[in-house]
């Protein structure tokens, strides 16, 4: 434990040296936004349902562009072209279950899901995870882990399972096989590709979950924090929690 407190340490550290990116990677509803000028430029959701715009310049900022409520707390924001047009969009998620795509440039909501689609949504990423090269929308909606697609906006996958609450989700080779399995929070691993379930954890792995291969065997652990501050560490190529001994 002494050994992990220190490699974690130690990563806090290097990651200080940038240290905006830092602090906005901590936070699932703050990004920066990189502008062709001088100028900085922060989006934030807030829990109130509206999405800010903030410009910086010389070291002061102020709000630019406020959205109309946006249905639901902002519980996400990623920046990504969504729809493969070559212009990158700022994709919203709302804890009640609305999903807007933002113009990066004229700030107009460009497209948002059909209002009662969806009720709550949970944990969410980005990412592309298959042959069209638009990325997905991976979200716990409902209890559901959902695959949706982000240029054609329909749902093209729903797991069977309906009482998943994961807060957390990423989609890494997190067994070292070569392929890539969807990990959620609340213990489910998912293959990326064909969507079986892999493994299901007798515990959750945590609120918030990351990857580090804390042990140098080139296969990555999967970090799990609790309640901001507890670790659990699990090795899922062998399915089970890492053991204090090894
Ligand atoms: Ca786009
Ligand atoms: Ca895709
Ligand atoms: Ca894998
Ligand atoms: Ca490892």
């Amino acid at each position: 434990m002494v050994r992990l407190l220190f490699i974690l340490s130690a990563l806090t550290f290097i990651f200080q040296s940038d240290l905006l990116s830092l602090q906005f990677d901590e936070f699932d509803t703050i990004l920066y936004l990189e502008t062709s000028d001088e100028s900085k430029r922060i989006v934030y959701g807030d829990a109130n349902g509206r999405v800010h715009i903030l410009e910086g310049k010389n070291g002061q900022f102020q709000e630019i562009w406020l959205s109309e409520y946006l249905e639901g707390a902002i519980c996400g924001l990623y920046l990504k072209d969504i729809n493969n047009d070559g212009l990158t969009e700022i994709i919203v998620f709302t804890e009640q279950g609305r999903i807007h795509y933002i113009d990066v440039k004229d700030h107009r909501v460009i497209w948002s899901n059909p209002p009662g689609e969806y009720e709550h949504f949970n944990g969410h990423t980005v990412i592309n995870i298959d042959e069209d090269k638009q990325p997905e929308i991976i979200i716990c909606a409902d209890g559901y882990l959902v695959v949706y697609d982000g240029r054609d906006q329909y749902e093209q996958w729903r797991s069977e399972q309906n009482n998943l609450a994961a807060k957390d989700i990423l989609v890494a080779d997190v067994d070292g096989d070569g392929s890539r399995e969807i990990v959620l929070s609340d213990g489910y691993v998912f293959d990326a590709h064909f969507f079986d379930l892999e493994w299901q954890s007798p515990k959750p792995f945590g609120d918030t979950i990351d990857l580090i291969d804390l042990d140098g065997d080139g296969i990555a652990e999967l970090i799990g924090q609790f309640q901001g501050r507890y670790i659990r560490v699990f090795d899922v190529d062998l399915r089970r929690e890492k053991s204090i001994a090894q």
